[in-house]
C-alpha cells in the first residue's frame, strides 16, 4: 500500500477529500504515494497563513536567513543519492541527470547562503547638506509559485531559495507529475529550521485545481508576487492576472531552441552535442534543441553521422539501467502531445529520416533495454525537409524529436534560427570568430552557447528567455534578487528644518563668463 501524504501548511500536515496518485514514469504499476488535491478554500488558507509567516521571516536578519539556506544545502548534499533516485523513479530522467539536478539545487544554496551577508543597498550623496540618502532591498511579501514536473527540484530551488533568502514567504504548488520529490524537498527545508508558515506546499493539478486557485489568489489580494515555470499559454494567463493586480510575475515558459552547425564546425563535437540537446531527458527540457539548422556544404555529412549516432542511443528504464541516454515520457499526457507531431509532419510534408513513434514490443530501436509496456517511451525521431512554415518547426514538442533544416551560410542560419515565436536558448557550432560573434549578437534568445548544447545552463547565470519564452525576468545568480525584492529609497534629513529638493540647492554661485578667444587676444 502506498503511503498517503498531506499538504504542508503552517508547519502542519493538512489533508484533502480528493487525492491523486504519483506513479513511476518508467513503471506505471509502481505507485510512489497518494497526494491530496487542495480545494480553493485550502489554497486560500495557505495564503493567509503565509502572510503570518512573512511577518516573522521578513524580520529575521538576512545573514541568519542565509545560514538557513546553508543548512538546506547541507541537507540536500546529505540526501543527494536517495533524492536523485526518487527523481529517477518518479519522473524518469537518468540517475546521472537526476544527480545533476540535485546538484543544481545545492549550487543554488551555495550561491545564496553568502548573499545573505551581502544583499547590498547603496549610500547616495544628497543635493543638500545634513541629509543622507540610502537604498534598501525589501521583500515583496507572499509569493505564489507553480512549477513543472521535468525539473522537480532544480527549478523550484531557483525560485524558493532566493525568495526565502530575500525574506519572502511562499505558497508553492508543485507539479502533479512529481509531488513526491516536491514533498521531500519541502521536508528538507523544514528540517533546516524554517519557521512554520514561511514555506507552504499545496498539492494538486493545474486547470480547475490548486494551480488555477493559486493564480486566482492574486485577484483576492492575497499574493504579492507570482513565479511560474510551464507552458506559454498558462504563462500568458498568469501574466494577465498579475498585470491587473500590478504584480510583476516571473515567467519561464516554452522554448523552440535553435542549434546551428556551420560548415567549419568540428563535426564530431557537433554531432555529440546535437544528440544530447535533442534527445537527452527524452527531449523534455525547456532548453532542449528544437531545430537543427545545418549549413548546406556539410548537410549530408552531418545527417549521416547524426542518424548513425541516433541508432546507437541506449534507451530504457533508468531505474534498472544506469547507462541509458534517456528514459520514458513523464506520463501519457506528455507522450500524447509528442506523438501527435507525427501527424503534423505527414500533413505538412516533412520527411521522416529515423524513428517509428512509440517504442513497443514490435517496434524497438537497436539500443532498447527492458519492457516497453511499463511506461511510455518514444523512438529518437529525426525529420528532414522541414521549413519554417511547418507546425513542427514552430511549436515546442517536448519529446525526443528533432528537425534538420538546411540553410546556406550564416545570414540564412541566423534568420531561420530567429523564425520562431520563442527565444529561450540557442547554440552555434563554429570555429569562425566572426560567425560566432554575429550569432551571439543577432540571435533572439536569453541564452546562447558557442560550441555546446542548448541545455545545461549553470546555476549562477541568468536563466530565462524573450519573445514567447517569458517576460524578460531572470532566475538564478544575482539577477533573480531583483525579482523578489523592491527597492526602497530613504532620505534622512538631520538639518532640523524643511530643505526643498531642487529648490534650495544653490550652494555654488557661477563665476564670470569666460571667452577663450578674448583670453589670448593680442598675445601673438
Ligand atoms: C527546464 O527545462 O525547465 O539548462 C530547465 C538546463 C537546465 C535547466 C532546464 N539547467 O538544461
Amino acid at each position: 500500500m502506498a503511503r498517503t501524504y498531506h499538504h504542508l501548511v503552517g508547519g502542519k500536515q493538512l489533508a484533502s477529500d480528493h487525492t491523486f496518485e504519483s506513479r513511476s514514469s518508467s513503471n506505471r504499476a509502481d505507485v510512489i504515494g497518494t497526494f491530496p488535491e487542495a480545494s480553493k478554500e485550502q489554497v486560500r488558507e495557505a495564503c493567509v497563513i503565509a502572510r503570518n509567516g512573512f511577518r516573522v521571516w521578513s524580520k529575521t536578519p538576512a545573514p541568519i536567513r542565509g545560514e538557513l539556506i546553508a543548512s538546506i544545502g547541507r541537507a540536500l548534499e546529505r540526501e543527494k543519492e536517495p533524492l536523485s533516485r526518487l527523481i529517477t523513479r518518479e519522473m524518469g530522467k537518468t540517475l546521472k541527470e537526476a544527480r545533476g539536478s540535485v546538484q543544481e539545487a545545492i549550487d543554488t544554496c551555495n550561491f545564496f547562503q553568502s548573499e545573505g551577508r551581502r544583499l547590498y543597498g547603496q549610500t547616495v550623496p544628497s543635493e543638500m547638506l545634513n541629509k543622507e540618502l540610502t537604498t534598501y532591498r525589501r521583500p515583496l511579501g507572499v509569493v505564489g509559485i507553480v512549477t513543472a514536473g521535468n525539473f522537480p527540484i532544480a527549478v523550484p530551488s531557483w525560485k524558493i531559495i532566493p525568495a526565502l533568502l530575500t525574506g519572502n514567504s511562499i505558497v508553492w504548488k508543485p507539479s502533479e507529475d512529481a509531488p513526491a520529490v516536491a514533498y521531500a524537498f519541502a521536508k528538507l527545508i523544514e528540517e533546516a529550521g524554517l519557521p512554520g508558515g514561511v514555506l507552504n506546499v499545496v498539492f494538486g493539478a493545474g486547470r480547475g485545481s490548486a494551480g488555477q486557485y493559486l493564480i486566482e489568489m492574486m485577484d483576492e489580494g492575497l499574493l504579492d508576487k507570482f513565479a511560474f515555470t510551464g507552458s506559454t499559454a498558462v504563462g500568458r494567463q498568469v501574466g494577465e492576472v498579475a498585470g491587473r493586480n500590478l504584480i510583476r510575475p516571473t515567467l519561464e515558459l516554452g522554448g523552440k531552441n535553435p542549434m546551428v552547425v556551420m560548415r567549419d564546425a568540428d563535426l564530431e563535437n557537433a554531432v555529440t552535442g546535437s544528440i544530447w540537446a535533442s534527445f537527452g531527458t527524452a527531449g523534455q527540457r525547456c532548453t532542449s534543441a528544437g531545430n537543427l539548422i545545418i549549413d548546406a556544404p556539410i548537410f549530408d555529412a552531418f545527417k549521416e553521422a547524426f542518424v548513425a549516432a541516433a541508432a546507437e542511443i541506449r534507451i530504457g528504464d533508468p531505474v534498472r539501467y544506469e547507462d541509458v541516454l534517456y528514459g520514458p515520457f513523464i506520463n501519457e499526457r506528455f507522450f500524447g502531445r509528442w506523438s501527435s507531431h507525427y501527424q503534423w509532419a505527414e500533413e505538412d510534408g516533412a520527411t521522416l529520416l529515423y524513428g517509428e513513434g512509440q517504442i513497443t514490443d514490435d517496434s524497438k530501436p537497436p539500443g532498447w533495454l527492458g519492457d516497453p509496456n511499463a511506461g511510455f517511451y518514444g523512438w529518437p525521431t529525426i525529420w528532414q525537409d522541414v521549413t519554417p512554415d511547418m507546425r513542427q518547426f514552430k511549436h515546442e514538442i517536448f519529446g525526443p524529436t528533432i528537425n534538420l533544416v538546411k540553410v546556406d551560410g550564416i545570414d540564412e542560419a541566423i534568420s531561420v534560427a530567429n523564425a520562431v515565436d520563442f527565444g529561450l536558448s540557442s547554440a552555434i557550432y563554429t570555429n569562425n570568430r566572426e560567425w560566432a560573434y554575429r550569432f551571439k549578437s543577432e540571435i533572439e534568445a536569453g541564452m546562447t552557447s558557442i560550441n555546446n548544447s542548448t541545455s545545461g545552463a549553470e546555476a549562477h547565470m541568468p536563466f530565462g528567455g524573450i519573445k514567447g519564452s517569458g517576460n524578460g525576468t531572470r532566475e538564478s545568480g544575482i539577477w533573480v534578487i531583483d525579482t523578489y525584492t523592491y527597492w526602497q529609497g530613504v532620505n534622512d534629513d538631520v538639518s532640523g528644518r524643511l530643505q526643498l529638493a531642487q529648490m534650495e540647492t544653490a550652494y555654488v554661485e557661477p563665476g564670470e563668463l569666460v571667452s577663450v578667444e578674448s583670453l589670448f587676444e593680442g598675445s601673438s
